[in-house]
């Protein structure tokens, strides 16, 4: 009931970060690309393989020669069964996922205050998703309704001929390309989803659109992640040069962020392989990492900022560019570039890792020496103690439908479902 959501809001407005004065506001009425990068790990920014760049895009637009972008390279996905839906959930509610399924699901019809109604109600955005899948994986076509998300261009609206699909949906390439005049068309300001969904497993990929060698390791969904990382870079180029012919690069916000791993502990063999070193249990945890890049408009780029730092960050820390505090809400996350940010980020199943430590399955290792920590301090017990209650306090949100009892402010109006549908038109 109403004193659960108060327990609730006592905890995230303890945990609340002051923006930072230097960002706060600056990109108010820009519009709002975000692109998912579908089961892309950080190890991927900068590897070479057969002595080549796998992904020299992205590689380009993280160095710190760049300027435009500001890459997190401690940056975890902190998703579980839910997946992909576990991401999408986390960036745009700063809640975490749930601990077994798929909140997307079972909490379809939850009452919510997501990213896609908050900008709607205080800044007029017009928020857009866009994938090349059925509307019903994940349940979206029902969820998204909750989260106030205003369009969502599924396969009906997309090319899916035979030529331009492969595994899951359509592919990449086509997805930009096509998605560049359903953009151009949007209202603005937009907040725009873009989800990719190519390199996703077990990584197939067709004979000419492969432009790097697998790997060798003979396991062939790590061999072939290389070749679809390889394909979405590409197809990202192809975006970025589509958005700036179309006039929507300069003045947008763009984030792009990895929703999960890719390549799960089963492939520990192969992958030990590729990163030269034994998949120990704090190796998997340090694997977990996740590209999330920003460039705000007129706000130059930091090149690479080493904040340890996870998915529930996200929410907070657009509000705060938007200069919409985030103190209203009920966020998990704190504000990425405040001072304040806190650099503890807690992983679904109750592990964590902070700048200089992990705990991992109930063990603790220093992340320098990697050795386990025999002894840990009162004060590593004690931050084991508040990822617990953070997790549990999330979960609680998720199966008490808590947010029926929460007002954020004045301005707030709950979502209304009948304004929403993502039937096609017929031209
Ligand atoms: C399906 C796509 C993949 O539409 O989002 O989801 P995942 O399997 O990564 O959760
Ligand atoms: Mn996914």
């Amino acid at each position: 009931d109403s004193s659960d959501i108060t327990e609730v809001e006592n905890y995230t407005k303890a945990k609340y970060a002051e923006p930072n004065p230097e960002l706060f506001g600056k990109g108010e009425g820009k519009n709002i690309i975000k692109i998912h990068l579908e089961s892309f790990q950080s190890f991927l920014i900068d590897y070479k393989l057969h002595g080549e760049e796998v992904t020299p895009f992205l590689n380009d637009l993280v160095s710190d020669q760049s300027k435009d972008f500001t890459y997190f390279d401690n940056f975890f996905h902190q998703t579980e069964q839910g997946k992909t839906a576990d991401a999408e959930l986390i960036m745009d509610t700063s809640l975490y996922g749930l601990p077994q399924g798929s909140a997307f699901v079972t909490k379809g019809d939850n009452t919510y205050q997501a990213l896609p109604a908050i900008l709607d109600q205080q800044q007029d955005y017009t928020s857009g998703i866009f994938h090349g899948d059925g509307k019903s994986f994940w349940n979206r076509d029902e969820v998204y309704k909750y989260l106030g998300v205003n369009e969502f261009y599924h396969e009906d609206y997309y090319d899916m001929s035979e030529e331009n699909v492969i595994n899951y949906g359509l592919k990449d390439k086509p997805f930009f390309e096509e998605s560049i005049p359903l953009l151009k068309e949007m209202e603005q300001p937009f907040y725009a989803h873009m989800m990719t969904l190519t390199h996703h497993h077990p990584y197939l990929i067709d004979e000419e659109d492969a432009s790097i060698a697998p790997a060798e390791t003979g396991d062939g969904s790590v061999d072939r992640y290389f070749q679809t990382a390889r394909y979405l870079d590409e197809s990202l180029e192809q975006f970025f040069n589509d958005l700036k012919e179309a006039g929507l690069y300069e003045d947008s916000i763009i984030m792009i962020y990895g929703d999960h791993y890719g390549i799960s502990d089963n492939h520990n063999k192969a992958m030990a392989e590729i990163t030269g070193e034994e998949i120990t249990p704090l190796k998997n945890a340090e694997l977990q990492r996740v590209p999330f890049m920003i460039r705000v408009p007129g706000v130059e780029g930091q090149g690479t900022n080493h904040e340890y730092s996870g998915m529930v960050d996200v929410m907070p820390t657009l509000l705060h560019i938007l200069g919409i505090d985030a103190k209203d809400y009920i966020l998990f996350g704190t504000d990425l570039f405040s001072e304040g940010h806190k650099d503890f980020v807690p992983f679904r199943n109750g592990d964590f890792i902070t700048e200089k430590y992990s705990s991992i399955n109930g063990t603790f290792y220093d992340n320098k020496t990697k050795e386990v920590i025999e002894e840990p301090t009162q004060k590593m017990l004690d931050m084991k103690e508040t990822v617990m209650q953070e997790l549990e306090l999330s979960d609680e949100v998720l199966y008490g439908d808590l947010f029926r009892f929460y007002t954020p402010n004045e301005a707030w109006e709950p979502v209304d479902i009948s304004d929403y549908s993502y039937i096609k038109e017929e031209e």
